[in-house]
């Protein structure tokens, strides 16, 4: 299903994806969708924000419509499904809907969003939190890549106007529910042995980005005593942030650390660590970081509150997406755009398809054939039921 897209940002050392919001990549994944939409003569839009919107219909406050996407751009070295898989089957699920005569009573819209991940200026689904009023304009013009670009320099790059970036009530009210369908990320539907499933909630979840300053000097005519090492309480920071992760019950990862200026023959001035913690419950989140704050200059990069999901909603998905036997219900540690919309209220719900070994942000990520066709089928049930 994904063999179209599958050339693009692909690393062919490792199989893995570069995707990063607003690099040629995503550039001509981004020519990929509008052509998608020209394909099936659909309305295709672009946002003040940058997120993309196909629409079949022609949505308005007061008759606004129902909407399927997810996002394309990726983790570094991230796997082809995660993002991807959600986009490609709204497409094919609007395919289906077309080959069984449907004629909905609304207007159906395809989405995409920028920047889900975050992987170039570290702030999660800016696309949708910017759409949505939850990032501040200025905040996300002034987020600035491992170079040292800014977004507001990317986008003038890439042809888009810097200062339109805003809340976008005009294009929410156009939106009378979200469906987003994506890979699973864990292995819930293989345990329950099931190809689709029905998210329930999305643990809290956030980015901390760990600052340790120190005394830049020589490798060799340092003694240890003089030795102002920032790499010292950096260490001590990634094992106490797994000893408090399993004294909580939550998970924390350091998956980036930037060594500045990086020689390997002079102590660092400056090490920088991104802390990203989830779990369950926020408390236990919030009393994780709190107990690793010490010492170092910390700055909260992004913080996403729980989100469960509209259970009527969830429940109409599950009934209908499995036929005579709904399908499981499964929380999730991983963020997403749907999380962001129902967290401003608009209706929105998600559709997994199993991930055999539950693997992802990884080249690993995989899905099998079937499953994916059945996940076209389940939203294509879903967003007939929607539209009716
Ligand atoms: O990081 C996440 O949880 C998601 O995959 N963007
Ligand atoms: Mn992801
Ligand atoms: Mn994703
Ligand atoms: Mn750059």
């Amino acid at each position: 299903m994904l063999e179209p897209l599958a050339h693009i940002g692909r690393d062919p050392r490792t199989g893995g994806y570069l995707r990063d919001a607003w690099s040629p990549a995503d550039l001509e994944l981004r020519e990929w969708f509008a052509g998608e939409a020209a394909r099936r003569g659909l309305d295709l839009r672009e946002d003040r924000n940058g997120n993309l919107w196909a629409w079949w219909g022609d949505p308005s406050p007061s008759r606004p419509g129902v909407v399927t996407g997810s996002h394309l751009d990726s983790v570094r070295q991230g796997g082809a499904y995660d993002g991807p898989l959600g986009v490609v089957s709204a497409f094919a699920a609007l395919d289906v809907l077309r080959e069984r005569g449907v004629q909905p009573s609304v207007p159906v819209g395809v989405a995409c969003f920028t920047d889900e991940e975050g992987a170039r200026f570290g702030v999660p689904c800016v696309g949708s939190r910017l759409l949505t009023g939850v990032l501040a304009p200025e905040r996300a013009l002034g987020l600035t890549d491992d170079e040292g670009d800014t977004l507001a320099d990317v986008l003038r790059k890439a042809g888009r106007d810097p200062d339109a970036l805003g809340r976008d009530d005009e294009t929410l009210r156009g939106v009378g529910v979200f469906v987003e369908l994506h890979v699973e990320q864990g292995r819930g539907l293989v345990t329950e042995g099931r190809p689709v499933g029905v998210a329930r909630a999305i643990w809290p979840h956030g980015r901390w980005r760990f600052d340790f300053r120190g005394r830049a000097d020589h490798a060799g005519t340092t003694r240890l005593a003089d030795r102002d090492d920032p790499m010292m309480p950096f260490a001590r920071l990634v094992l106490a942030a797994r000893e408090e992760a399993e004294r909580l019950g939550v998970v924390a990862t350091v998956g980036k650390v930037r060594v500045s200026p990086g020689n390997a023959n002079a102590i660092p001035g400056l090490v920088s660590a991104w802390l990203d913690a989830r779990g369950p419950g926020e408390r236990a989140v919030r009393e994780l970081v709190a107990a690793l704050t010490g010492g170092a200059a910390v700055h909260e990069e992004s913080w996403t509150p729980e989100v469960r999901f509209d259970a009527a909603l969830r429940d109409r998905l599950a009934r209908v997406a499995g036929g005579g036997e709904p399908v499981p219900i499964l929380p999730t540690g991983a963020g997403h755009d749907a999380g962001i919309l129902a967290a401003a209220g608009v209706p929105s719900a998600m559709l997994f398809v199993r991930n055999p070994t539950g693997v992802s942000h990884s080249p690993q990520e995989h899905a099998e054939r079937a499953d994916c066709e059945a996940g076209v089928v389940a939203l294509a049930d879903v967003l007939e039921d929607l539209c009716r």
